[in-house]
Order: structure tokens, then C-alpha cells, then sequence
């Protein structure tokens, strides 16, 4: 009698756990390789930076997936895709998910993606279960994040004139960019959303480090996103002939700017903790092997969990690049660019909501840190908000060798499905 109640027992776990919806792995490996055909490039990798045709392309081809699962979709004033799907109170406000679909240059197929693909599946999956919410759901797809979290800055209200005016590797600028994704720069004001006005907001990303794959963990949990800030930094010196004038009569502006971005690189780690500093960018004019160059500008990065932090290692940088353009008779101008994204901390109750999802997924978990930016440290700004890390093989992001298995992706949709069915009886 005992053996027949406990096998009844596990009967009905199995059958409870089937009748939970689950992601179809295969559909959303499928929608990412879809994906990655925008921008496919004859060496078989895919160039997709924001505002590109690519880029626009991609955004046209979700407009219709999700269409076509049914929902109300627009691009809003800022170019991010918004698709709304009813709940059976609509009253209630929504639970916002989703990422982003643009790329950085030479960038991969799972940054950003995975987390719009698997918003899509979860949706499919809702309708496939024939799962109205209480809530109405809304999916996010946000413009140009790679470029200064662009979309998810508008929605937050702080998209300001200047930003319009950055360039980005298209060679266009924001404002130009939004207008190409169907947005309208006049009225970016409009898609400011007020605070509280989103019940949650969730965001499933690959991790982009080796944390979670090191310490063979399934799901990270994260509590708070690094800020980051970005300036031009330009150095002028006199162009002038290589052969004819004297090593010790030259006002060298790649040598100054080469002798800053070791210092950039020694300063950063001159101070305890995990701040990270950048040169990813440089260009010298005019460029040729037998003219010094006379004009260089080279970006700078710098972040951490704390604007205390980033202040302190910027204004150090700063001393020492005035030094070292003084020693080198060169000027040096640092000139931030209005793509700031601030340190942004997690909601615990969303986290604890994704913890309590994963564990009854039967998941392992780890509550982490954020190195990379995201939309959801804007959309923290304004609503609980919560991000669900996935394995990134190797710890490799921002490269066409980026990974993240498809039984990954499946484990952070499933979480993704499971916190939004969790919160939507919870709020
Ligand atoms: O740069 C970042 O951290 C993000 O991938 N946009
Ligand atoms: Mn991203
Ligand atoms: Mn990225």
C-alpha cells in the first residue's frame, strides 16, 4: 500500500511539473539563429549595430513575430518595439520584459538576443496554454542599448538633447538613428514613463563573465548593475615631417595619448576594487607612416557599482593625462558624451521572486553583480526590476565567439516564465 502512494506521489510531481508550461528549447535556439541572419556578413558572423539596415530590418521582423502571437505592437518615439498583450484585468498595470536586439561591432548572436527571443517564446508558450495573466504583459524590445542604453533612457525620462547629438559606429547619430527606427525625436518626451507606472520589469541576459560557468551555477540572480560613463578624450599636437624633425622637437600627440592609455590601465588598478577602465577607441590624424600625428582622440570608459568610485578614478586619470600632455608640449581635452547610465541596484523582492522561481524549476542560483550594462538599470529607475543571468561559455561577450546552450537559454526562459506567472498572482 505504501509503494502505491508514493509512486502515486511522484505520479502527480511529474505530472504537475509537465502541466507547468514550459519553453520549447528548440523554437528559441531557432528564433536566435532567425535573428542572426540580419547583418550576416560573407565570413558567416553578423554585423548588426543600432540604426544599421540590419538593425532596422531585425526591428521589422519582431514587429511581425509579434504580431503575429497576437499582440497590439508600436514602435514608440524612441524606436523601441512595445507589444501589449491583455490581461484579464486592465486595470492592473503590466509586467514589463525583454531586452535589447542591436549589437556591438564585431559583437555575437546572444547579447541582448536572449532575452528578447525568449520574451517571444514566452509569449507563444502563454498562448499555447491558453494563460490569460491578471496583468496585462508588455514586451520591451529597446533601441540602440549598445550605443548608451538609448531606448531604456527615454522610457525613463532621461534621454536629453545632448545624447541625440552622439555617433555611433553607423556613422549616424542618435537623433538620426531613432528616426530610421520609425521613432520621432520631437516627441521623445512622450515616452517617459512615470514612476510605478510598471508593475515589474524583468530582463533575462547571458551573464557576459565566467562566474556562473566556473561555479557550474544554473541561473545568476542579479542585485545590482555597475554605471558607467563615457568621454572623448582629444589630444592636438603639430603635425609635421617624421624624417626632418628631431625626436627632441616634436609635439607628438599618438605618443602623449599612448603614454595615457597606460595610465588609464595603471590607475584603474591603483584602486582596491572591481572598477574597470577602458580605451576601446582611438583615432590619429592624419594618419599617415611618415607625418607625426598631430591630432588623436581616443574614448575612455569607466565603471563600477558606485558613482563615487568612477568620479574618483576619472578625476585621477584626468591629473595625470594634463601631465602627461604637459611633458609632450601637446593640449588634451576630455569631453564626456552624454551616454551615462548610473549604478543601479535590483528590487530584492523581484530577485527573491526569480530565486523562488529557479528553485522550483529545480535550478542552482547566485546572487551577483552586473560588469556589463543593461536596460533594466534604466528601467530600475522607474519600476521593481529584476535580471536573470544565463551562462556565457568561457565568460566571452562582445565577440562573434559568444555562447550561451540552448538548454540555458531554455532554463533562463523557464525561470523568465515562472517569475512573470509568480508575480502577476503576486502584485
Ligand atoms: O557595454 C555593456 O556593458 C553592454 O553590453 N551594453
Ligand atoms: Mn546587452
Ligand atoms: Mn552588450
Amino acid at each position: 500500500m505504501i509503494r502505491f502512494i508514493i509512486s502515486l506521489f511522484f505520479f502527480g510531481c511529474i505530472l504537475l511539473q509537465a502541466q507547468k508550461p514550459q519553453i520549447n528549447q528548440d523554437r528559441l535556439e531557432k528564433r536566435i539563429f532567425e535573428l542572426a541572419k540580419f547583418g550576416l556578413q560573407e565570413n558567416g558572423e553578423t554585423e548588426r549595430v543600432a540604426f544599421s539596415d540590419a538593425d532596422v530590418a531585425a526591428q521589422q521582423w519582431v514587429v511581425q513575430s509579434l504580431t503575429n502571437l497576437g499582440l497590439e505592437v508600436h514602435i514608440d518615439f524612441a524606436g523601441n518595439i512595445i507589444g501589449k498583450r491583455q490581461g484579464k484585468k486592465p486595470s492592473l498595470k503590466p509586467i514589463s520584459f525583454g531586452s535589447h536586439i542591436d549589437r556591438v561591432p564585431n559583437g555575437g548572436n546572444y547579447d541582448g538576443c536572449v532575452g528578447s527571443m525568449a520574451a517571444l517564446e514566452v509569449l507563444e508558450v502563454l498562448n499555447e496554454n491558453k494563460i490569460t495573466t491578471r496583468h496585462p504583459l508588455e514586451i520591451i524590445i529597446f533601441s540602440n542599448e549598445e550605443g548608451g542604453v538609448m531606448g531604456s533612457r527615454a522610457i525613463a525620462g532621461h534621454l536629453g538633447k545632448d545624447a541625440l547629438k552622439v555617433v555611433n559606429s553607423t556613422g549616424f547619430t542618435m537623433g538620426e538613428g531613432i528616426m530610421r527606427l520609425g521613432g520621432d525625436t520631437t516627441r521623445i518626451a512622450e515616452v517617459a514613463r512615470k514612476k510605478d507606472e510598471i508593475a515589474a520589469f524583468l530582463e533575462l541576459h547571458i551573464e557576459q563573465g565566467g562566474t556562473l560557468e566556473k561555479e557550474n551555477i544554473d541561473i545568476g540572480i542579479v542585485e545590482g548593475i555597475v554605471g558607467l560613463k563615457w568621454w572623448d578624450v582629444e589630444f592636438t599636437g603639430f603635425s609635421n615631417h617624421a624624417g626632418t624633425t628631431p625626436m627632441n622637437a616634436r609635439q607628438d600627440a599618438l605618443l602623449a595619448a599612448a603614454k595615457f592609455i597606460v595610465a588609464v590601465n595603471e590607475i584603474t588598478n591603483s584602486f582596491d576594487g572591481a572598477q574597470v577602465g577602458t580605451v576601446g577607441k582611438i583615432k590619429a590624424e592624419p594618419g599617415a607612416p611618415n607625418v607625426i600625428p598631430g591630432k588623436v582622440v581616443t574614448s575612455l570608459e569607466i565603471r563600477d557599482l558606485s558613482s563615487d568610485i568612477i568620479e574618483k578614478v576619472y578625476q585621477a586619470i584626468k591629473t595625470k593625462g594634463e601631465e602627461i600632455a604637459k611633458d609632450s608640449d601637446v593640449q588634451i581635452e576630455f569631453r564626456p558624451l552624454d551616454t551615462t547610465a548610473d549604478p543601479a541596484m535590483m528590487t530584492s523582492e523581484i530577485q527573491d521572486a526569480i530565486g523562488a522561481a529557479a528553485k522550483k524549476l529545480g535550478l542552482s542560483t547566485k546572487r551577483m553583480p552586473s560588469g556589463a550594462g543593461h536596460d533594466a538599470q534604466d528601467m530600475a529607475l522607474i519600476a521593481p526590476t529584476g535580471m536573470i543571468f544565463v551562462p556565457s561559455n568561457g565568460g566571452i561577450s562582445h565577440s562573434p565567439k559568444e555562447f550561451t546552450s540552448p538548454e540555458d537559454m531554455a532554463n533562463g526562459a523557464n525561470v523568465l516564465l515562472q517569475t512573470i506567472l509568480a508575480l502577476d498572482k503576486k502584485l
